[in-house]
């Protein structure tokens, strides 16, 4: 076990064991994240992603130069869509749905150009890439494996969108036992105010699902 190192965040100061806590990279796909893509044909303003991306950029590197476990996750489905529910299939304008052909190839499909992560934050050579069909990353994936397997008790969850793959991570790792820390200037959300109200909302209550923190603050504690 190496010395717990402090961080300031909210709701308060938490100690992170490095040896024991991974960063986890939501979703920070294309099909999210470029101009033209999925998420901009839903109307949905990607520059409020982009944002996520440098601070993302530098936090990668700081954990990777501490030799910390880095995960990557991706949502999206087989090309067949047998593991795509009716109930997630058949929502939103027809011909802008999961496996219609985007400007990335067909959307969200594993394999498709669109649904790969962007170039700024490509996984290295031995990082793992979780490819999830849900909005949560341990719903059918091997992520709770991996994670007990490396020892891990700790997260620093970081990607896109906020609200909804970002929160519903959290709060499964949260009710898993896991400690969360969500890194601020890392998530993203295409609205400003669901941004804000997502991250008050998990470190509210003394902290209810998890803490968070900037960037700034987690790089300083780990470098
Ligand atoms: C969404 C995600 N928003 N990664 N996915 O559908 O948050």
């Amino acid at each position: 076990m190496t010395d717990p190192v402090s961080i300031p965040a909210l709701p308060e100061p938490i100690a992170l064991d490095l040896a024991r806590t991974a960063l986890v990279i939501i979703d920070m796909q294309r099909d999210f994240l470029l101009p033209g893509g999925f998420g901009e044909t839903l109307g949905n303003d990607v520059s409020q992603l982009q944002r996520v991306v440098k601070p993302l950029a530098g936090l990668l590197a700081a954990a990777r130069d501490a030799g910390m476990l880095v995960i990557h996750t991706r949502e999206g489905h087989l090309p067949d869509l047998s593991d795509c529910p009716p109930a997630k299939l058949n929502r939103g304008a027809p011909s802008k749905r999961i496996g219609d052909p985007g400007a990335f190839g067909r959307i969200l499909i594993r394999g498709e150009y669109g649904h790969d992560i962007i170039d700024e934050l490509a996984p290295a050579d031995g990082e793992i890439v979780i490819d999830k069909p849900g909005k949560g990353a341990f719903y059918a994936t091997d992520l709770a494996k991996v994670l007990a397997d490396n020892e891990i008790t700790q997260l620093l969850v970081t990607g896109v969108t906020t609200e909804v793959c970002v929160h519903t991570t959290t709060r499964e790792a949260n009710d898993r036992g896991y400690e969360c820390v969500v890194v601020s200037d890392c998530v993203g959300s295409y609205f400003p105010e669901f941004q804000r109200v997502g991250l008050e909302m998990i470190a509210a209550q003394g902290g209810i699902f998890g803490w968070t923190a900037p960037s700034g603050e987690v790089i300083a504690a780990i470098s």
